[in-house]
Protein backbone atom coordinates (compact mmCIF):
# COMPACT_ATOMS: atom_id res chain seq x y z
CA UNK A 1 0.00 0.00 0.00
CA UNK A 2 1.12 3.41 -0.81
CA UNK A 3 1.51 5.91 1.95
CA UNK A 4 1.69 9.35 1.01
CA UNK A 5 2.70 11.30 4.34
CA UNK A 6 4.76 10.53 7.88
CA UNK A 7 2.42 9.20 10.65
CA UNK A 8 3.03 9.78 14.50
CA UNK A 9 0.66 8.49 16.63
CA UNK A 10 0.47 9.72 20.25
CA UNK A 11 -0.93 6.80 22.28
CA UNK A 12 -1.46 4.88 25.83
CA UNK A 13 -1.05 1.09 26.15
CA UNK A 14 -4.02 1.07 28.32
CA UNK A 15 -6.40 3.16 26.13
CA UNK A 16 -9.14 1.49 24.27
CA UNK A 17 -9.13 4.39 22.07
CA UNK A 18 -5.88 4.35 21.22
CA UNK A 19 -6.18 0.35 21.00
CA UNK A 20 -8.35 0.61 18.02
CA UNK A 21 -5.89 3.28 15.96
CA UNK A 22 -3.46 0.58 16.39
CA UNK A 23 -5.41 -1.75 15.49
CA UNK A 24 -6.33 0.14 12.23
CA UNK A 25 -2.30 1.47 11.51
CA UNK A 26 -1.47 -2.48 11.98
CA UNK A 27 -4.03 -4.02 9.49
CA UNK A 28 -3.21 -0.62 7.49
CA UNK A 29 0.24 -1.91 7.32
CA UNK A 30 1.12 1.50 8.05
CA UNK A 31 4.65 2.76 8.64
CA UNK A 32 3.97 4.87 11.61
CA UNK A 33 5.94 6.48 14.69
CA UNK A 34 4.68 5.73 17.90
CA UNK A 35 4.85 8.07 20.97
CA UNK A 36 3.96 7.04 24.39
CA UNK A 37 1.95 9.81 26.28
CA UNK A 38 1.91 9.71 30.35
CA UNK A 39 -1.70 10.32 30.76
CA UNK A 40 -0.76 11.10 34.39
CA UNK A 41 1.60 13.67 33.35
CA UNK A 42 1.54 15.00 30.21
CA UNK A 43 3.90 17.18 28.33
CA UNK A 44 2.79 20.39 28.49
CA UNK A 45 3.92 20.66 24.87
CA UNK A 46 1.06 18.09 23.30
CA UNK A 47 -2.45 20.12 24.07
CA UNK A 48 -0.25 22.93 22.82
CA UNK A 49 1.31 21.65 19.64
CA UNK A 50 -1.02 18.45 19.12
CA UNK A 51 -4.90 17.86 20.42
CA UNK A 52 -6.08 21.18 22.14
CA UNK A 53 -8.29 19.15 24.33
CA UNK A 54 -4.96 16.87 25.54
CA UNK A 55 -6.51 13.52 24.78
CA UNK A 56 -5.35 10.35 23.55
CA UNK A 57 -5.01 9.11 20.33
CA UNK A 58 -4.27 12.07 18.22
CA UNK A 59 -2.00 11.66 14.77
CA UNK A 60 0.04 13.78 12.97
CA UNK A 61 -0.20 13.20 9.06
CA UNK A 62 2.13 14.58 6.75
CA UNK A 63 4.85 17.28 7.04
CA UNK A 64 8.57 16.71 7.17
CA UNK A 65 9.26 14.05 10.00
CA UNK A 66 10.15 15.75 13.14
CA UNK A 67 11.09 14.45 16.60
CA UNK A 68 7.39 13.46 17.91
CA UNK A 69 7.98 16.25 20.80
CA UNK A 70 7.76 18.80 17.88
CA UNK A 71 4.89 18.18 15.50
CA UNK A 72 5.72 20.30 12.01
CA UNK A 73 3.53 23.37 11.75
CA UNK A 74 2.39 22.09 8.63
CA UNK A 75 1.21 18.24 9.39
CA UNK A 76 -2.41 17.65 9.69
CA UNK A 77 -3.25 17.11 13.73
CA UNK A 78 -5.79 14.62 13.95
CA UNK A 79 -7.49 13.39 16.97
CA UNK A 80 -10.78 11.27 18.16
CA UNK A 81 -10.52 7.24 17.22
CA UNK A 82 -12.79 7.38 14.97
CA UNK A 83 -12.30 9.98 13.20
CA UNK A 84 -8.79 8.48 12.69
CA UNK A 85 -9.89 5.49 11.58
CA UNK A 86 -12.21 6.85 8.61
CA UNK A 87 -8.99 9.15 7.77
CA UNK A 88 -6.81 5.61 7.87
CA UNK A 89 -9.35 4.22 5.47
CA UNK A 90 -9.46 7.57 3.71
CA UNK A 91 -5.36 7.29 3.15
CA UNK A 92 -5.30 3.71 2.64
CA UNK A 93 -8.16 2.24 0.78
CA UNK A 94 -6.55 -0.98 -0.31
CA UNK A 95 -6.92 -1.76 3.38
CA UNK A 96 -9.79 -3.38 4.99
CA UNK A 97 -10.59 -0.52 6.97
CA UNK A 98 -13.70 -0.03 5.18
CA UNK A 99 -15.27 -1.95 1.93
CA UNK A 100 -15.65 -0.05 -1.35
CA UNK A 101 -19.38 -1.11 -1.29
CA UNK A 102 -21.23 2.23 0.03
CA UNK A 103 -24.18 -0.25 1.18
CA UNK A 104 -21.28 -1.64 3.81
CA UNK A 105 -19.61 1.53 4.68
CA UNK A 106 -23.04 2.39 5.76
CA UNK A 107 -23.65 -0.65 7.53
CA UNK A 108 -20.20 -0.15 9.33
CA UNK A 109 -20.97 3.28 10.51
CA UNK A 110 -24.26 2.30 11.28
CA UNK A 111 -23.05 -0.25 13.59
CA UNK A 112 -20.51 1.65 15.35
CA UNK A 113 -22.88 4.49 15.87
CA UNK A 114 -25.01 1.90 17.25
CA UNK A 115 -22.38 0.64 19.75
CA UNK A 116 -19.78 2.92 20.47
CA UNK A 117 -21.56 5.18 23.25
CA UNK A 118 -23.90 2.22 24.55
CA UNK A 119 -20.35 -0.22 25.25
CA UNK A 120 -18.71 3.04 26.52
CA UNK A 121 -21.27 4.04 29.09
CA UNK A 122 -21.39 -0.13 29.92
CA UNK A 123 -17.90 0.15 30.65
CA UNK A 124 -18.21 3.16 32.77
CA UNK A 125 -21.39 1.99 35.02
CA UNK A 126 -19.93 -1.42 35.48
CA UNK A 127 -16.32 -1.54 36.14
CA UNK A 128 -15.48 2.12 36.44
CA UNK A 129 -18.58 3.45 38.91
CA UNK A 130 -21.02 -0.08 40.16
CA UNK A 131 -24.00 2.44 39.77
CA UNK A 132 -27.22 0.46 40.71
CA UNK A 133 -28.57 -1.50 37.73
CA UNK A 134 -24.90 -1.93 36.44
CA UNK A 135 -24.88 -5.62 35.88
CA UNK A 136 -28.27 -5.17 33.92
CA UNK A 137 -26.94 -2.28 31.61
CA UNK A 138 -23.70 -4.11 30.77
CA UNK A 139 -25.68 -7.09 30.17
CA UNK A 140 -27.99 -4.92 28.08
CA UNK A 141 -25.10 -3.72 26.07
CA UNK A 142 -23.70 -6.80 25.12
CA UNK A 143 -27.03 -8.21 24.20
CA UNK A 144 -27.74 -5.04 21.81
CA UNK A 145 -24.29 -5.68 20.31
CA UNK A 146 -24.88 -9.31 20.01
CA UNK A 147 -28.36 -8.42 18.34
CA UNK A 148 -26.43 -6.80 15.54
CA UNK A 149 -24.37 -9.26 14.15
CA UNK A 150 -24.79 -11.08 11.16
CA UNK A 151 -25.28 -15.09 12.25
CA UNK A 152 -21.66 -15.67 11.50
CA UNK A 153 -18.79 -13.18 10.59
CA UNK A 154 -17.61 -10.19 11.32
CA UNK A 155 -20.08 -6.85 12.44
CA UNK A 156 -20.93 -6.44 8.79
CA UNK A 157 -19.82 -9.71 7.55
CA UNK A 158 -16.30 -9.13 6.18
CA UNK A 159 -14.02 -7.28 8.44
CA UNK A 160 -13.91 -3.65 9.24
CA UNK A 161 -13.77 -0.46 11.09
CA UNK A 162 -16.63 -1.30 12.72
CA UNK A 163 -14.66 -4.34 14.21
CA UNK A 164 -11.90 -2.21 15.28
CA UNK A 165 -14.67 -0.04 16.99
CA UNK A 166 -15.43 -2.85 19.68
CA UNK A 167 -12.90 -5.02 19.93
CA UNK A 168 -10.55 -3.02 22.67
CA UNK A 169 -13.38 -2.70 24.93
CA UNK A 170 -15.16 -6.43 24.33
CA UNK A 171 -11.57 -8.11 24.81
CA UNK A 172 -11.17 -5.80 27.60
CA UNK A 173 -15.00 -6.37 28.80
CA UNK A 174 -13.76 -10.70 29.27
CA UNK A 175 -10.32 -9.65 30.24
CA UNK A 176 -11.48 -7.87 33.36
CA UNK A 177 -14.29 -10.27 34.03
CA UNK A 178 -12.04 -13.67 34.35
CA UNK A 179 -9.77 -11.75 36.59
CA UNK A 180 -12.62 -10.34 38.95
CA UNK A 181 -10.91 -6.55 37.98
CA UNK A 182 -13.76 -3.58 38.26
CA UNK A 183 -15.41 -1.29 41.48
CA UNK A 184 -18.11 -4.36 41.35
CA UNK A 185 -18.27 -6.62 44.32
CA UNK A 186 -15.63 -9.89 44.57
CA UNK A 187 -17.08 -12.70 42.74
CA UNK A 188 -19.31 -10.31 40.77
CA UNK A 189 -16.76 -10.43 37.66
CA UNK A 190 -16.67 -14.31 37.24
CA UNK A 191 -20.52 -14.56 37.75
CA UNK A 192 -21.50 -12.45 34.70
CA UNK A 193 -18.76 -14.32 32.64
CA UNK A 194 -20.76 -17.06 33.28
CA UNK A 195 -23.87 -15.67 32.33
CA UNK A 196 -21.79 -14.47 29.10
CA UNK A 197 -20.43 -18.27 28.27
CA UNK A 198 -24.25 -19.24 28.88
CA UNK A 199 -26.58 -19.75 25.61
CA UNK A 200 -28.05 -16.36 25.70
CA UNK A 201 -25.11 -14.71 24.42
CA UNK A 202 -23.54 -17.62 22.55
CA UNK A 203 -23.47 -15.46 19.55
CA UNK A 204 -21.66 -12.42 20.51
CA UNK A 205 -18.74 -14.85 22.97
CA UNK A 206 -18.21 -16.26 19.16
CA UNK A 207 -17.76 -12.74 17.56
CA UNK A 208 -15.54 -11.98 21.08
CA UNK A 209 -13.31 -15.35 20.42
CA UNK A 210 -12.74 -14.54 16.41
CA UNK A 211 -12.23 -10.62 17.46
CA UNK A 212 -9.29 -11.75 19.68
CA UNK A 213 -7.76 -14.50 17.21
CA UNK A 214 -7.74 -11.72 14.64
CA UNK A 215 -4.22 -10.82 13.47
CA UNK A 216 -4.04 -6.91 14.37
CA UNK A 217 -5.97 -7.35 17.76
CA UNK A 218 -3.75 -10.28 18.65
CA UNK A 219 -0.86 -7.86 17.49
CA UNK A 220 -1.70 -4.85 19.51
CA UNK A 221 -3.05 -6.47 22.96
CA UNK A 222 -0.81 -8.01 25.61
CA UNK A 223 -3.22 -9.55 27.77
CA UNK A 224 -1.00 -9.47 30.90
CA UNK A 225 0.14 -6.44 30.90
CA UNK A 226 -3.49 -5.24 30.47
CA UNK A 227 -4.45 -7.09 33.62
CA UNK A 228 -1.45 -5.86 35.99
CA UNK A 229 -2.34 -2.37 34.99
CA UNK A 230 -6.17 -2.68 35.64
CA UNK A 231 -5.12 -4.42 38.97
CA UNK A 232 -3.04 -1.35 40.44
CA UNK A 233 -5.34 1.01 38.97
CA UNK A 234 -8.71 -0.42 40.18
N1 LIG B 1 -13.58 10.32 22.29
C1 LIG B 1 -12.14 10.21 22.41
C2 LIG B 1 -11.81 9.77 23.82
C3 LIG B 1 -10.31 9.81 24.09
C4 LIG B 1 -10.02 9.66 25.59
O1 LIG B 1 -10.90 9.84 26.45
N2 LIG B 1 -8.77 9.35 25.89
C5 LIG B 1 -8.35 9.23 27.27
C6 LIG B 1 -7.51 7.97 27.46
S1 LIG B 1 -8.51 6.53 27.35
C7 LIG B 1 -7.43 10.40 27.63
O2 LIG B 1 -6.66 10.85 26.83
N3 LIG B 1 -7.52 10.85 28.87
C8 LIG B 1 -6.65 11.88 29.37
C9 LIG B 1 -7.36 13.14 29.70
O3 LIG B 1 -8.60 13.20 29.56
O4 LIG B 1 -6.71 14.07 30.15
C10 LIG B 1 -11.63 9.22 21.35
O5 LIG B 1 -12.42 8.40 20.86
O6 LIG B 1 -10.45 9.30 20.96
Amino acid sequence: MVQNGQITLYTNPNSAFCHRVEIALAEAKADYTSYVIDLNNKPSWYAAKVNPVGKVPAITYGGPQTAPEAPAPESAKIAESLVILEFLADIFPESRLLPADPVLRAQARLFIAATDRLLFGAFIAFFFKYTEGADQVLLDALEEVQRRLPPTGFAIGIWSNADISVAPLLVCFLLMLKHDLGKYPAGQGPKILEILQGPRFARLMEYIHDLEQWPSVRGTWNEVSEASYQRQNR
